[in-house]
């Protein structure tokens, strides 16, 4: 799962992504002076220690989460000169953006996180004008040949034009359940849309206002729930402090501040929520390991992200709960209590599955 961390200039954008890759970023991509740096987060999880303190191991291999640390987008002036569009080739291929909003006041600067939303927002949707505008031409001359993939181009851009010309993302369309066909959303995601990626929006608040109570903080829950997207309560500067220290130390910290956990986890949480997303596990001496899935996915597909080979010879898998390894405290004993499944091809991953696939290829 990859996610572009983007907003405003001067947001917290990258103070949140160094705390959580805990500084590990650095490959940098992009031109033009536009440069964003890439990191991986390991997805904190209880449940992988839960196993291995039942299954011996070498290694537990959590989930990992890549994050794209994009420049800031300043809103464009009045000529409507829009940088937006270089600014956020850097997230064209992410499966999310997370939003920083800014709800603290730096001095002499106060919090507007409402019509910061609304600039940001009218960003993306210029980037996406531009490149709908540029395309159609080319979409019109291609399509004379009646070819299905030219004819489908044109026709999801015809759809979006007059959307996104009326000030509106491409979201709000996939969320009254438009575009939906495997094409058109093919098309989308060769166009690269920016404004048709589901936000996780981050206030990013001041020390005395961590739990977001403030009105800027609420005023981005807010703007979260009446567009069906998610939105987390963070301070990237604590969150950057909160990095540097020890166990004990972070704890304390945490809470003498009053925070309940720090925002690695519940931001995670909520990124697995807004796309459809659960773990299973695979789980032996060499390693205990997380996976992650779309939910709804079947079997032998959960098994094709380990490897392809194992999805192509799918045979069957055996199955288990994760709560009932911590019941039964051995696969022998869950195999004894006969909750050890046999699933078939046509099985429904669960969430917490853990799994052995048998295989022949
Ligand atoms: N008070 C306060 N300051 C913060 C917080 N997060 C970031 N800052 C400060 O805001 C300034 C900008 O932080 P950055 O993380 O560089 O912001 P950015 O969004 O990456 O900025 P650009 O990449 O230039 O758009 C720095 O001086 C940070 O120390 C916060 O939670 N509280
Ligand atoms: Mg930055």
């Amino acid at each position: 799962m990859e996610v572009g961390i983007v907003g405003l200039p001067y947001v917290g954008k990258t103070t949140l992504f160094r705390a959580l890759t805990s500084g590990a970023g650095g490959v940098e991509t992009g031109g033009g002076g536009m440069k964003a740096t890439v990191g991986v987060a390991d997805i904190p999880d209880p449940r992988l220690d839960l196993i291995a303190s039942f299954i011996p191991t070498q290694k537990l291999i959590p989930a990992t989460l890549r994050l794209v640390d994009a420049p800031g987008l300043s809103p464009s002036g009045p000529a409507g000169d829009s940088t937006a569009g270089k600014v956020l080739a850097c997230v064209r291929e992410v499966d999310a953006l997370c939003h920083v909003v800014r709800c603290f006041d730096p001095g002499g600067q106060p919090a507007a996180a409402m019509k910061d939303m609304e600039d940001f927002e009218t960003e993306l949707i210029l980037a996406d004008l531009q490149t709908v505008e540029s395309a159609l031409p080319k979409a019109e001359r291609n399509a004379r040949s009646k070819e299905k993939k030219a004819i489908d181009r044109l026709n999801v851009l015809q759809q979006i034009a007059p959307v996104l010309e009326d000030g509106r993302p491409i979201r709000a369309m996939l969320a009254a359940g438009e575009l939906s066909s495997p094409d058109e959303q093919a098309v989308l995601r060769e166009l690269g849309m920016v404004s048709a990626k589901k936000v996780l929006y981050v206030a990013n608040v001041s020390e005395d206002d961590v739990s977001g109570e403030g009105p800027h903080a609420k005023a981005v829950h807010e703007k979260a729930k009446a567009d069906g997207m998610e939105s987390v309560v963070l301070s990237a500067e604590i969150e950057a402090e909160l990095v540097e220290l020890e166990d004990a130390d972070r704890a304390e910290m945490l809470d003498g501040l009053g925070i309940s956990e720090p925002a690695l986890p519940a931001l995670a949480r909520a990124l697995y929520r807004l796309l459809g997303l659960q773990s299973f596990y695979t789980a032996g001496p060499k390693e205990v390991r997380a996976w992650t899935i779309r939910i709804g996915e079947s079997a032998p597909e959960a098994a094709g992200t380990i490897h392809s080979d194992i999805q192509r010879g799918f045979i069957r898998a055996e199955i288990y709960k994760v709560d009932e390894l911590a019941a039964h405290k051995s696969e022998k004993a869950i195999k004894e209590a006969g909750k050890m499944r046999a699933e078939g091809k046509s099985y429904i991953m669960q969430d917490g599955d853990v799994c052995h696939f048998l295989f022949n290829v």
